[in-house]
């Protein structure tokens, strides 16, 4: 009885120790400019494998959790990319890109 409890408290051990690996927290540069922007890249990142989305505003920095068994990082880039925002790794399609509000125009338009 005493070995079984130990087998089991190993199995969960390592269960517990292989979930931690896979989960990678990082940040990602956006380029992009106000909140519209936020919710849309925010939203585009509630997906499958990924925890947690913040970007910021003032830093253009997404903070960004997820299971690097379910999601990689270039498929995040390719993510924001897809509702119209370059990255470092990715970049948006033109046509994408023209199609946002006058507001989040980042490429050629300075809103300071
Ligand atoms: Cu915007």
């Amino acid at each position: 009885m005493k070995n079984i409890l130990v087998i089991l408290s190993f199995l969960v051990f390592a269960n517990v120790a292989n979930a931690q690996s896979s989960t990678v927290s990082t940040s990602i540069k956006v380029f992009s400019n106000c909140t519209m922007c936020k919710a849309r890249i925010e939203k585009v990142l509630d997906h499958k494998g990924i925890k947690k989305a913040e970007w910021s505003p003032k830093t253009k920095q997404l903070e960004v959790v997820y299971n690097s068994s379910k999601v990689t990082e270039q498929q995040i880039h390719e993510l924001i990319a897809s509702v119209g925002h370059d990255t470092e790794k990715a970049k948006a399609k033109d046509e994408v890109y023209a199609a946002l509000p006058f507001c989040c125009l980042y490429r050629d338009h300075d809103h300071k």
